[in-house]
């Protein structure tokens, strides 16, 4: 585990003016901003049930139509460890960081909805969500269904099976999600890169959208990435450690961890 001071000693304190000063800050998070939360990321090593599985091999139409009872079971458990999850000082201090800047974007590939629950108003969603449910065959999202034994439960409209919301290998991103996503990173002057592997496109792009125009580029996380070297500040360590700590830095205090 990192230490306070380690973290503070990481932050310098032109990134802290660079951050005061401003206007339209953009975030790109994955899945390590909900490590902390104890939500597994997709590139770490799985746990338990799921260890012998890639994201790959689950998170893909070829996957559900092959066996969709396991692709479904995956999304319930993971529906159930986010419904047991709370954000963490990292999701509460991007919150915050969004009421002390004049614009901000927070752009998220997470379908937890952690961010919403920790109070972060302007989230795009580029991967879905994964408590909405939509059928496999026409698309249409569906609030419910008659309660029976199948696994997955059938569209009470047409009968085909019922998937996650989300956005797999090989499907298209929400256009509109999508449109807002490339915008914000092209009209901001402060774009931060947390929790990402940044291997998958094409959100793994918008940094380099922010960096074509000469803006500055925060990245925050433990490992090295293809983006670090790009990175105009890496901060190697946990989101949950560093950015309350920025947000001290900054002197944003009245903010709850
Ligand atoms: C911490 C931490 C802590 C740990 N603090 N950090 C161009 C070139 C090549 C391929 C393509 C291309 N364009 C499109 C493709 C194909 C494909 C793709 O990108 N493939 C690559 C693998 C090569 N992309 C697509 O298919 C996309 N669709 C598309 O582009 O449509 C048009 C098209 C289609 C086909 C061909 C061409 C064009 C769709 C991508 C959908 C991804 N879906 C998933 C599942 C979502 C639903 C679900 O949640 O189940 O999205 S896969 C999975 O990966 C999930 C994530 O959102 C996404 C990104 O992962 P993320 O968030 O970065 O997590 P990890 O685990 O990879 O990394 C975690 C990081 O956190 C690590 O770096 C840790 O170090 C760090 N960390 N603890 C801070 N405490």
């Amino acid at each position: 585990m990192m230490s306070r001071q380690t973290a503070s000693s990481l932050i310098l304190p032109e990134l802290v003016e660079v951050i005061r000063s401003a206007l339209h800050g953009v975030v790109l998070t994955g899945a390590g901003i909900s490590a902390e939360s104890g939500i597994p990321t997709f590139r770490d090593a799985q746990t338990g049930l799921w260890a012998k599985y890639s994201p790959e091999e689950l998170a893909s139409p070829q996957a559900f139509r092959r066996n969709p009872k396991l692709v479904w079971e995956w999304y319930a458990w993971r529906r159930e460890l986010v419904a047991q999850a709370k954000p963490n000082p990292g999701h509460l201090a991007l919150a915050e960081l969004e009421r002390r800047m004049p614009r901000f974007t927070l752009i998220t590939q997470n379908v937890d909805g952690l961010h919403q629950r920790a109070g972060s108003y302007n989230v795009v969603e580029l991967h879905g969500n994964l408590n909405r449910v939509k059928c496999f065959e026409e698309g249409d999202i569906v609030t419910s269904w008659p309660p029976g034994p199948e696994v997955p439960p059938r569209c009470p409209r047409c009968g085909g099976h019922l998937r996650p919301d989300v956005v797999w290998f090989g499907e298209t991103l929400p256009p509109q999600a999508l449109r807002a996503a490339f915008e914000a990173a092209q009209r901001c002057d402060l774009f931060f890169a947390i929790g990402t592997s940044g291997l998958v496109q094409p959100a793994a792009s918008l940094p380099y959208e922010a960096l074509r125009r000469g803006m500055p580029v925060v990245e925050i996380n433990p490992d090295e990435t293809p983006l670090t070297q790009s990175a105009t500040y890496a901060l190697a360590g946990p989101a949950g450690q560093i950015l309350p700590e920025l947000l001290n830095r900054l002197n944003y205090k009245n903010y709850k961890e």
